[in-house]
């Protein structure tokens, strides 16, 4: 008998051959009752699960967060009170590609935070872009089956973008962002995180807060050009899930640097901008960065599909403290999320090693279902309330409810409450005043190679006015570069609205 270990069925068995199944002589028939080659080749056809419907291909790694600051003012999250540390886990990803495409394609970037916190996970999903497309989660589909592919060639497609796009004018400020120097980053190391939406802080003395989260990253800003880009995706498609690997295995461990803006819950109503509205930011002038803590990635994976494949991340998934805003994407979401993980991983996915709680209890009376791991003393009882002192709900510990007025008073009325809110102002901002002129520059060359390539006339004219919404000059340059002249010139906001439909 060897020394190395030796094959076994899944049940514990020695097997008996590692290449040969069993035949009647050298060559076939082979038998069926080789259960071994049944079972290897059973397993093999069902190793996948559905690959995410959105931000399929990403890599992640666990690390820690600490509150460095004193925040408890705006909440009692036990994460987020000075000095404590807690382990996390962060994905990133590219939105609308496969599970294997390339890592420096134009999208914008997940970043989905797991905390493993004593009160519970605490999942924060955000993206490196502190806007989005959209402002109601009952257009995410179409918007998604906008930016895939075509049913019929099974082919991504410009006109089907700018179409969506230039009919949903609510997406510019975020398409500004996305054609922009930070559309394709050097590293998931090199660039920010967000949590996008504006969320609920309640302190202590349950006075509520509104707030963004930024993660700045320690590494600096690095972006990919274009042609950098372009010549990685062919050379090296998981060029970003390598930095990432290598840089922690090499022991250089990226961070970021937590800030929250922080909003007193009254200045909702008149804010110039609508704060539930997430294709805007909060100018920092406004509200400045109030910093939180440290996160820093410092161990990679053991094993890919069970820790990064099969984590589950659900904007559901609160703490005590922390709650939910009257963002309709984000109560969409809130949805969305748990259910797409019930159908990809399955009923009892929150039982896996890398989705269960690490710091806290499960006393749950939810039970049985697929592949149930986890199963409490049979002592224990299976509902509630009962009299053999089981666990009993606890409302002094749990997550708030949202408790925002139901009145109208916070709910989206846009136009007359929040003086600025329109769909092109942040944008034009945005490129105007953020941008320099080089990246003005870099940002009307790649409109017009991503609007050059629509074929229908009336999408192009509609895209054309689209940014002519954004920036005057804009418009103007881009229909002249698209006519096959550049003149360039530094823009000016739009005076007159351009109809896009
Ligand atoms: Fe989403 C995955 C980020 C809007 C529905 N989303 C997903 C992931 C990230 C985001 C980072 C990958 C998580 C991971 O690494 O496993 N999504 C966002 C952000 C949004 C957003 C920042 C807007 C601010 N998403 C959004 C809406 C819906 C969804 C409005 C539906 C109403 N997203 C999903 C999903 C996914 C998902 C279908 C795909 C698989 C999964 O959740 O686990 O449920």
């Amino acid at each position: 008998m060897s020394q190395v270990p030796y094959t076994t069925t899944n049940a514990g068995a020695p097997v008996a051959s590692d290449a040969h199944s069993q035949s009647v002589g050298a060559d076939g028939p082979i038998a069926l009752h080789d259960h071994y080659l049944v079972e290897k080749l059973a397993q093999f056809n069902r190793e996948k699960v559905p690959e995410r419907i959105v931000h399929a291909k990403g890599g992640g790694a666990f690390g820690t967060f600490t509150t460095t600051h004193d925040v408890s003012a705006y909440t009692r999250a036990a994460l987020f009170q000075k000095g404590t540390t807690t382990e996390t886990l962060l994905r990133f990803s590219t939105v609308a590609g496969e599970q294997g495409s390339p890592d420096t394609w134009r999208d914008p970037r997940g970043f989905a935070l797991k905390f493993y916190t004593t009160e519970g996970n605490y999942d924060l999903v955000g993206n490196n872009t502190p806007v989005f497309f959209i402002r109601d989660g009952i257009k995410f589909p179409d918007f998604i089956h906008s930016q895939k592919r075509l049913p019929g060639s099974h082919l991504r497609d410009n006109d089907m973008q700018w179409d969506f796009w230039s009919l949903s004018p609510e997406s510019a400020h975020q398409v500004t962002w996305l054609m922009g120097d930070r559309g394709i980053p050097a590293s998931w190391r090199h660039m920010d995180g967000f949590g996008s939406h504006t969320y609920q802080w309640i302190n202590a003395a349950g006075e509520r807060f509104w707030v963004k989260y930024h993660f700045t990253t320690n590494q600096g800003i690095r972006n990919f050009t274009p042609d950098e880009a372009a010549q990685l995706a062919g050379s090296d498609a998981d060029h970003h899930i390598r930095d990432l690997y290598e840089a922690i295995e090499g022991g250089d461990f990226p961070s970021w640097t937590l800030s929250v803006q922080v909003m007193p819950y009254a200045d909702a109503a008149e804010y110039r901008f609508n704060p539930f509205d997430l294709t805007k930011v909060w100018p920092h002038a406004d509200y400045p960065l109030i910093e939180v803590g440290q996160l820093e990635l410092n161990r990679n994976p053991e094993n890919y599909f069970a820790q990064i494949e099969q984590a589950t991340f659900a904007p559901s998934n609160f703490v005590p403290g922390i709650a939910a805003s009257p963002d309709k994407m984000l109560l969409a979401r809130i949805f969305s999320y748990a259910d797409a993980h019930r159908y990809r991983v399955g009923t009892n996915h929150a039982q896996l090693p890398v989705n269960a709680p690490h710091a806290a209890p499960v006393y749950s009376y939810l039970k049985d279902g697929a592949a149930r791991y986890a199963f409490n003393a049979p002592s224990v009882p299976v509902y509630a309330p009962n009299s053999v002192g089981g666990a009993a709900a606890d409302p002094a510990r749990a997550a708030e409810s949202p408790g925002w007025e139901s009145d109208g008073a916070l709910q989206r009325s846009a136009a007359t409450l929040h003086p600025e809110d329109d769909d092109f102002g942040q944008a034009g901002t945005l490129y105007r005043e953020v941008f320099d002129d080089a990246a003005r520059a870099r940002f009307l060359e790649t409109i017009t190679g991503h609007v050059g390539a629509v074929k229908s006339d009336e999408i192009r004219e509609r895209a054309i006015g689209y940014w002519t919404n954004v920036d005057a000059g804009l418009g103007a340059a881009l229909r002249a570069a698209l006519a096959g002249t550049a003149p360039f010139e530094t823009g000016e906001p739009a005076t007159a609205s351009v109809p896009v439909a």
